[in-house]
């Protein structure tokens, strides 16, 4: 797109007027920043109208992503970068007296997800903008995002994101297009004038959703999608009978009853759920979407929904979103009259399912009470769907009744919404290769007997325009000289960098950008943790959710004993190092905030003992999320993906560290075996069990850690050190949760139960490769452009293609 400078700068200060009544010379970054976005906004406008019109017009098959997380980031500069406008734009800003790089900051990230799988979420609607297909997000605008994570004492403290308390101009509300929902009541049989029978939902409680629409830029393209997010609002503000009892307060409260609903994020990720708020935002933003996309269908094709699910597919991003299959099942039968059978065939061929983990405690089940005393009309058509499915099965394994049990959507007091989901969608999909196996093999073995065809693949990625085009300016400005600039949107032409390895002033330019990315990491850990840490050493990097099966411990562990080695023998030549974490455990996740501790325990006496010159420095970044993972990744050397095997679905962390040009030290877990696989393994440090070895482990329930424990000094050392006061002078017990976790199991679980101490050796291994690996530097920047260069496969355009071409079936439009 060309934009003339002059007009979006009288533009800019336009905006700056209407929003702000100001002029430049007393505006601030914010404002600025409102008004910029703006004045953008507008540039957008044209083509959003533009490509919801040539979708209506042409009829085109659109799908829509349901997810209960968006992880979207900030929106002003990836927007610029999408529309080619950001050097213009940055230019403008400093004619106007401003630095553009500070007025980006200014944006709070829209934080609306946990990790991973709200990030995938986030780069799946890049992928599709730019591949000019027909794909929409729907989701939840919560009210606070994911939490604020402030590190006091070494303990991680929660604080409300409080993202919009500035407003936010990258959303425009449609009050117009609101939606009913409705909770609780009774379920009544009605005979119509017609003589036909349906069921009605008497006596509930009804609360209105109001969608605010954000626009998804394509890159280079005119395409310009939409993710809506719904906000609750409550029918009437207030309750009128106690407003006339002069209740005043009271009467105000029932508002905030309602506006609960979208008022904050869970923040577990795959954790356990199981609480009634969570089940009505869920129901809250379906039932919203379902109906708005029933009744988009209705203005195009009327009312016959033969052609449904050729207009129309819904992805189920994990099981947040199933009750998506009753609501439709819902509108089909209650409202548009269709017998079961049509609305079941229409359903299940327009739903598809993405199963994101295999951790048992994030696998949602709710208790039929709750269930069905919220949504009494869904509970009755996932009883009946039950009821023939279950037939279904008794005639293909009559009498076999441990499957009929295992296998039932209601067992054991539950509804379970990961069957529901299998039997409900044509397409059931791991996120990485490996995953799928393990889904295909054990976790979902019964169902994948029953349903094979239903069964497939399909390897995450993330987008490249966020995180290399706009986050590593200097490498996608040499990738540009050399391999030209396709891979922004094609990155397989990334493979084309690979021949550079032996062209010394490339390799030298590489490292280059390299060093300076991690000077200006260090800038903001300066400025920070106000911790000196020396660009020259190696980035070791881990930033993900804290979860005890990722291993964080893993990680500490070795820093420990490669400290005690440090105390040992000061002048061991060690390459320097710089271990970085970065990442939020779950609010009631207490072993995992008990490793933040630790981590931040052994930062401080590590970084300030002058004995070990500065060989290694801890570090943990403060509140990680989006817009500071931008900053890392680039900076990386080494890349953590520690994960104990066959636990990490995919992990998508490890694919933005590889296009930045860092080494993974990895097990063969999730996506890093594709990752390795493509890299090479002499490109990459693999240790560790593998999956079929830790489920063979898991099976003949033959491990045990002091086994480990006892033939490893080392090992042995770091493991007392958690009890012994060496990091907690104060208070020797603070960690003893985690040493017993590793040695003698909590909470019902086996002893290191993620096998820590079992990989500590091959994994200290691994790391002692990278230390003498990284001494012959050009060696090492050669191995890391090998990465860059074979990292295409991991283009969320890549996966994205996949399901547009395997499960849903459309197409890319170009807009007019
Ligand atoms: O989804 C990512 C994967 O790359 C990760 O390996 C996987 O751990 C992640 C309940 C989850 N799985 N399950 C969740 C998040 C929130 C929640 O409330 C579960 N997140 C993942 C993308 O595929």
């Amino acid at each position: 797109m060309n934009i003339n400078r002059g007009e979006f700068k009288e533009n800019i200060k336009l905006k700056l007027k209407e929003q702000f009544g100001k002029t430049i010379s007393c505006a601030t970054k914010q404002e600025i920043f409102d008004a910029v976005s703006r004045a953008a906004m507008d540039y957008v406008l044209d083509n959003w109208l533009d490509t919801k019109k040539t979708y209506a017009e042409e009829e085109v098959k659109q799908a829509y992503y349901l997810s209960a997380e968006f992880l979207m980031g900030r929106a002003l500069s990836n927007n610029l970068v999408n529309m080619l406008i950001e050097e213009d734009v940055a230019e403008v800003l400093n004619e106007l007296g401003f630095n553009y790089n500070e007025v980006e900051d200014t944006e709070p990230d829209a934080g609306l997800g946990n990790g991973g799988l709200g990030r995938l979420a986030a780069c799946f609607l890049d992928s599709l903008a730019s591949l000019k297909l027909p794909g929409h997000g729907y989701g939840i605008r919560y009210r606070y995002g994911m939490f604020e994570q402030k590190i006091i004492d070494g303990y991680q403290v929660e604080f409300p994101d409080n993202w919009l308390k500035n407003g936010d101009p990258w959303s425009v509300k449609r009050k117009d297009e609101s939606i009913e929902i409705k909770f609780g009541g009774k379920v009544t049989l009605v005979r119509e004038e017609n003589g036909r029978e349906r069921f009605k939902r008497v006596d509930a409680e009804v609360i209105t959703a109001v969608p605010y629409d954000m626009p998804i830029v394509g890159y280079n393209n005119k395409t310009v999608n939409t993710l809506r997010l719904w906000e609750a609002e409550a029918e009437d503000g207030f309750d009128l009978q106690l407003f006339n009892d002069q209740e005043y307060i009271k009467a105000m409260s029932k508002e905030s009853i309602t506006e609960d609903i979208s008022r904050v994020l869970y923040p577990n990720d795959s954790g356990p759920s199981g609480k009634a708020l969570r089940l009505k935002q869920q129901y809250f933003f379906v039932s919203a979407s379902v109906q708005d996309i029933v009744r988009n269908y209705k203005k195009k094709y009327g009312n016959d929904f033969s052609k449904f699910a050729e207009k129309v597919a819904m992805q189920l991003n994990d099981t947040h979103p199933v009750v998506a299959i009753p609501e439709l099942m819902r509108i089909f039968l209650d409202w548009e009259g269709l017998n079961w059978d049509t609305a079941w065939d229409i359903t299940t061929k327009a739903c598809a399912y993405t199963n994101h983990t295999i951790l048992a405690e994030a696998l949602e089940k709710w208790p039929i009470d709750l269930f069905s005393g919220l949504l009494p009309r869904i509970y009755q058509i996932v009883e009946e769907i039950n009821r023939r499915f279950l037939a279904e099965l008794n005639e293909k394994y009559p009498g076999d009744w441990a499957r009929t049990h295992r296998m039932g959507i209601i067992a054991d007091g539950m509804v379970k919404m990961a069957w529901l989901a299998i039997v409900g969608s044509h397409s059931v999909n791991g996120v990485a290769a490996l995953h799928t196996e393990i889904l295909k093999n054990q976790e979902l073995k019964d169902w994948y007997e029953l349903y094979p065809e239903k069964f497939n693949n399909k390897t995450n990625g993330v987008t490249q325009r966020r995180w290399l085009l706009k986050s590593n300016k200097e490498l996608a400005k040499l990738l540009n000289e050399k391999i030209g600039t396709d891979w922004a949107i094609n990155l397989s032409e990334l493979k084309k960098f690979e021949k550079f390895i032996d062209d010394e002033e490339v390799v030298n330019r590489f490292m280059k950008i390299k060093y300076e990315n991690k000077v200006k990491l260090a800038e903001y850990i300066k400025e920070h943790n106000n911790i000196d840490v020396d660009p020259n050493s190696i980035f070791d990097v881990q930033v993900k959710r804290l979860h005890e099966y990722k291993r964080q411990l893993l990680d500490v562990l070795n820093i420990m004993a490669l400290y005690n080695r440090l105390k040992e023998n000061p002048d061991l030549d060690i390459y320097p190092r710089t271990f970085i974490f970065g990442a939020k455990a779950a609010s009631g996740y207490r072993r995992a905030k008990l490793v933040i501790k630790l981590i931040n325990s052994i930062a401080n006496k590590i970084n300030n003992d002058q004995s070990i010159k500065g060989k290694i420095k801890v570090v943990f970044i403060e509140n990680y999320r989006v817009s500071v993972a931008e900053k890392i990744f680039p900076a990386s050397d080494v890349s953590e993906q520690i994960s104990t095997a066959g636990k990490e679905a995919s992990g998508t962390g490890n694919m933005k560290f590889m296009i930045n040009g860092a080494l993974t030290i990895g097990t063969l877990d999730g996506a890093n075996v594709e990752i390795v696989e493509e890299a090479g393994e002499e490109n990459a440090f693999i240790f560790g069990l593998k999956a079929d070895e830790v489920l063979e482990l898991n099976k003949t329930n033959s491990y045990n850690p002091w086994d480990e424990y006892n033939r490893n000094l080392e090992l042995k050392k770091v493991i007392d050190q958690l009890v012994d006061g060496t990091y907690s002078p104060d208070n020797r017990e603070i960690f003893r949760e985690l040493y017993d976790s590793l040695m003698y199991g909590v909470e019902g679980n086996r002893p290191d139960q993620y096998y820590v101490l079992r990989d500590f050796a091959s994994y200290a291994e691994a790391q002692r490769k990278i230390g003498a690996t990284y001494r012959d530097k050009i060696d090492w920047a050669k191995k890391a452009m090998i990465n860059v260069a074979n990292g295409g496969k991991f283009s969320s355009d890549r996966t994205i293609q996949q399901y547009a071409d395997e499960i849903w079936e459309i197409k890319a439009t170009e807009v007019k």
